[in-house]
C-alpha cells in the first residue's frame, strides 16, 4: 500500500491533494493518449480527474483536504485486510478498480498492453524513464511471452501484487516502479 501512495503522490511532498496530484496527473495521462486535445481527450481528462477525486476525498476520512500516510494506509485497511484474508474477493475489487484503466490505456482495444500503453500511465504519474522498457521486457520474459504485452488478466494480476504484496521482489512491483530506486530484478517464482 505504501508503494500505491508514492505512486500517487506525483509531486512526492508525502500528502495526496486533488490540486497537486490528481489534476496535474489527469491532465498528464490524457495529454499521453490524446495530443490532439479533442473531445476524446476531455471525456478522458474528466473521467479521470473525476474518478481521483471522489477515491481521495473517500480517503479523506478527517475532511483535511488531503491525504497523508497514515490516512491512506487507514482508509485502506480494509482492502489491505481483505487483500490477506480474502484474496478471490480482492481480485474481484482490483477487477472493478482497474478493469476501466485496462481499457483506457488498451488504444486500439485488441486485448493486450504493450510497452508504449505502460509507459503513458506510468509517465503521467512521473514514474518515467528507461526502466519502464527493461522491466517490461523481463514481465513478459516471466510470463513466457517473446512478445512485449499483457493481456487484461495479467494486467489485473501484476496490478493486484502492485497494490497488495510488500515484498520487492514480486513481479508486480516492477510495473510501475520507483524512478529513483528501481526495484531490482530478483529471480523468484511468484508468478
Ligand atoms: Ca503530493
Ligand atoms: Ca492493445
Amino acid at each position: 500500500m505504501e508503494r500505491l501512495f508514492s505512486f500517487f503522490d506525483t509531486n512526492n511532498d508525502n500528502i495526496l491533494s486533488g490540486e497537486e496530484d490528481f489534476t496535474p496527473l489527469a491532465t498528464e495521462i490524457a495529454n499521453r493518449r490524446f495530443p490532439d486535445d479533442g473531445p476524446l481527450h476531455r471525456k478522458l481528462y474528466n473521467y479521470l480527474h473525476d474518478t481521483f477525486i471522489a477515491e481521495n476525498a473517500r480517503r479523506d476520512l478527517a475532511g483535511k483536504g488531503f491525504v497523508d500516510l497514515v490516512v491512506f494506509l487507514h482508509s485502506h485497511e480494509y482492502i489491505n485486510q481483505m487483500a490477506h484474508e480474502r484474496p478471490e474477493e480482492s481480485k474481484a475489487f482490483v477487477d472493478k478498480a482497474a478493469g476501466d484503466f485496462f481499457r483506457l490505456l488498451d488504444k486500439d482495444h485488441d486485448g493486450w498492453l504493450e510497452l508504449d500503453d505502460i509507459k503513458i500511465y506510468a509517465s503521467g504519474h512521473h514514474h518515467d524513464g528507461p526502466w519502464i522498457t527493461s522491466n517490461f521486457k523481463t514481465i513478459c520474459h516471466r510470463l513466457g511471452r517473446d512478445e512485449l504485452r499483457i493481456s487484461r488478466a495479467e494486467f489485473l494480476m501484476l496490478i493486484w501484487q502492485y497494490w497488495f504484496n510488500p515484498d520487492d521482489s514480486c513481479l508486480g512491483a516492477h510495473l510501475l516502479g520507483d524512478p529513483v530506486k528501481p526495484p531490482p530484478f530478483v529471480a523468484a517464482d511468484d508468478v
